[in-house]
């Protein structure tokens, strides 16, 4: 084990109902970024992510999808372009992954469903109650805001089954006192708010088992039962480290876990019902839950269903995903809502990453080409006007680590920022362009060199958590190699060795140009929200049958278009003069512009409804309708006229 001892971290365990958006990449990125500072720092780092496999809004979508659940979920989850992917591209470096479909957790919830019964604290009953079924969530009247779900706002369905429940209420005195004392739960701010919500109006037991779908960890000892997915889901964190099975192991080492990161929204589950459901089963307690905000867009949640998403892959792959992972962590204070936005992203790329720490790097690695050829010469001469630059970014270390321990990550950015912003200063009240005029000013030239290449130096060791390749691309341009790379050498000034030799490289953060970016982007989320609508969606079949008779009132007929013409002062209507074979003209008014042009249907054979009572329409008659054919095209409603062959003759009726 690590002299610095073991360090535990999590995300939740994602649902793989759909892909994943920036807002889980968001809550994964800042879980990575912590775990590989915690590594740097010297800890042996255990750090867990994984899926959330069951449960009946995974049923249902399956179901909907034409395949099983479990091909649903290998899908979304193994599948091309799914999370696992997602994770790679985005470079998590998680030890572990759980799927909770995995043969060692299902069992290992079995047995905890078990010990759990066995002690008395879960016990069956009568689950009568409102239910969310997207949330997988009870809720009790008095939770309800406006009749919906109080996390989604969604619709929520009364149910009722037989079912087991989970002594909460007994546990409610021990969870109230560990949430009062110490540092369980932070933002500070998330205790008051589940202390009001949940454990003053009383604490009621918790349903843990359900009856009406089959995809859940079955009840061993009553079949037709399933686990309620979130006593399935929050063992995750025990299972992942073999707690009662023999799949996995790290559960001497690793448990209790130093932190759990989640959402705010799940930060009740992860406080309140978790804590007692290790006391239940005489486990330690986790040290910490740490409730992070939510990225939001154009103010609201990001959602599949509001069709608000934004791809994450989209943007890494266009910026570079260390450019993504700096600005989520750079953007948002880790504890509360942010506003994404693609014209926060770019400009935060542009200002801190292409021009202050890109610009540093490359106008630094440039001069040392061009002044020394690459190398650093011994002799020296050093000024009073370097000591601020050399004491920030000696002391830079320090701050950073006290607010990188509180998971200020922002706020350790903007230190380090502070440095880099220094440095960019130091060369101008420097000008080294006139130093290197004066073959005798050659000593202060490589002092002012060196003191920015440590000051690079330090500044990239600290940044590495946050985007790791381009840091490693960043020490090879100036020739810090491995052993200078480090935590420790990050307090320490003067680790480059006096003669570093710098490199040639390509720009790490190429400048992006916002306004052709964000045309760009809009188009390309666009398409992607297309993409990911059904292609194809047909109205259902009427269930309800009509009489033959009924059907041959329906007058259906040939007609030939005579002409054709926008009606004015409507976007929609067309105008049209049919032969019906009798001998007159028949005018019908049809809302089909949007698809056709008028001039482009003048001849053509289509069927109309001739026995319809007249309509009016912007004063015009009508008698009768055009058949079409109506669909949906992802997400957009297309209209195709029905056209007959051209021998067929204008009167001929349809049957
Ligand atoms: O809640 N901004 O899974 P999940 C920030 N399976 N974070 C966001 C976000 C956003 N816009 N949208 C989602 C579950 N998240 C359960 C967890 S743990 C035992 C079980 C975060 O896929 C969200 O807050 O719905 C949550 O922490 C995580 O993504 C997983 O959400």
């Amino acid at each position: 084990m690590s002299e610095k001892g073991t360090f535990y971290i999590t995300t939740p365990i994602y649902y793989p109902s759909d892909k994943l958006h920036i807002g889980h990449t968001y809550c994964t990125v800042a879980t990575d970024t912590i775990a590989r500072y915690k590594r740097m720092c010297g800890y042996d780092v255990m750090f867990l992510t994984g899926t959330d496999e069951h449960g009946q809004k995974i049923e249902e979508k399956a179901k909907a999808a034409g395949m099983t659940p479990q091909q649903f979920v290998d899908n979304i989850v193994e599948g091309k372009g799914g999370i696992l992917d997602l994770w790679k591209l985005m470079n998590i470096s998680n030890d572990r992954f759980i799927r909770t479909t995995d043969d060692y957790h299902v069992e290992g919830i079995q047995r905890i469903f078990k010990k759990m019964y066995d002690n008395g604290d879960i016990y069956k009953g009568k689950y009568s109650g409102m239910y969310c079924t997207p949330c997988e969530s009870f809720w009790t009247e008095s939770q309800l805001v406006d009749g919906k779900c109080p996390d989604c706002g969604r619709e929520v369905k009364y149910a009722e089954e037989e079912a087991y429940f989970f002594r909460l209420s007994k546990y409610a005195d021990r969870v109230r006192e560990l949430l009062l004392t110490g540092t369980f739960l932070e933002p500070a701010s998330r205790v008051n708010e589940m202390i009001k919500n949940f454990i003053d109006p009383g604490l009621e037991d918790l349903c843990v088992s359900r009856t009406s779908f089959t995809w859940g960890v079955p009840v061993d000892f009553d079949p037709g039962h399933v686990v309620y997915v979130w006593v399935d889901a929050l063992f995750n964190y025990l299972t992942a480290l073999g707690y009662m099975n023999e799949g996995r192991d790290g559960k001497e080492k690793y448990w209790p876990a130093d932190v759990h990161m989640v959402g705010k929204e799940i930060v009740r589950f992860h406080s309140i019902i978790w804590p007692a459901m290790l006391m239940s089963v005489g486990e330690p307690l986790p040290k910490k839950v740490f409730g992070h905000g939510w990225l939001l867009l154009g103010g609201g949640k990001m959602s599949k269903s509001k069709g608000n998403v934004v791809d994450p892959v989209i943007l890494a792959e266009r910026y570079g995903v260390d450019a993504l992972r700096y600005f989520l962590m750079r953007e948002f204070p880790l504890g509360s809502d942010g506003n994404f936005s693609n014209e926060l992203l770019i400009a935060r790329i542009n200002s801190d990453l292409a021009n202050d720490y890109g610009n540093l790097l490359s106008r630094t690695a440039a001069m040392v080409l061009k002044y020394f050829d690459g190398t650093l010469p011994a002799e020296r001469e050093e000024a009073p006007e370097d000591a601020e630059l050399i004491g920030m970014a000696s002391g830079l270390r320090e701050k950073y680590q006290k607010l990188m321990d509180t998971f200020q990550t922002q706020a350790a950015l903007e230190e380090v920022f502070k440095v880099i912003s220094r440095a960019n200063k130091y060369i101008d009240e420097n000008a080294p362009w006139v130093l290197a005029k004066d073959k005798a000013k050659a000593p202060r030239l490589a002092s002012v060199m060196y003191n920015l290449l440590e000051a690079l130096r330090i500044c990239t060791c600290l940044l590495v958590p946050f985007m790791p390749d381009s840091c490693a691309k960043a020490f090879e341009r100036i020739g810090a190699d491995e052993a200078v790379r480090n935590w420790d050498s990050a307090a320490v000034w003067g680790s480059l060795p006096a003669d570093v030799t710098v490199k040639k490289g390509d720009t790490l953060f190429p400048r992006i140009d916002l306004n052709k970016e964000l045309a760009e982007l809009e188009k390309l989320e666009e398409e992607a929200r297309k993409a990911a609508l059904p292609p194809l969606e047909i109205e259902p079949q009427l269930e309800e049958c009509v009489d033959f008779d009924t059907f041959l009132k329906s007058d259906f007929r040939v007609v030939k278009v005579k002409s054709c013409e926008a009606v004015k002062k409507s976007d929609r209507l067309l105008k049209f003069i049919l032969d019906d074979g009798t001998g007159k003209d028949r005018q019908i008014l049809s809302g089909i512009h949007k698809w056709y042009k008028p001039e482009d249907l003048v001849g053509k054979t289509l069927v109309a409804i001739v026995n319809l009572p007249p309509r009016k329409m912007m004063g015009l008659e009508s008698n009768g309708m055009l058949i079409s054919a109506v669909h949906k095209e992802k997400g957009e409603e297309c209209v195709q006229l029905i056209m007959a062959d051209d021998s067929m003759p204008a009167g001929a009726k349809l049957c």
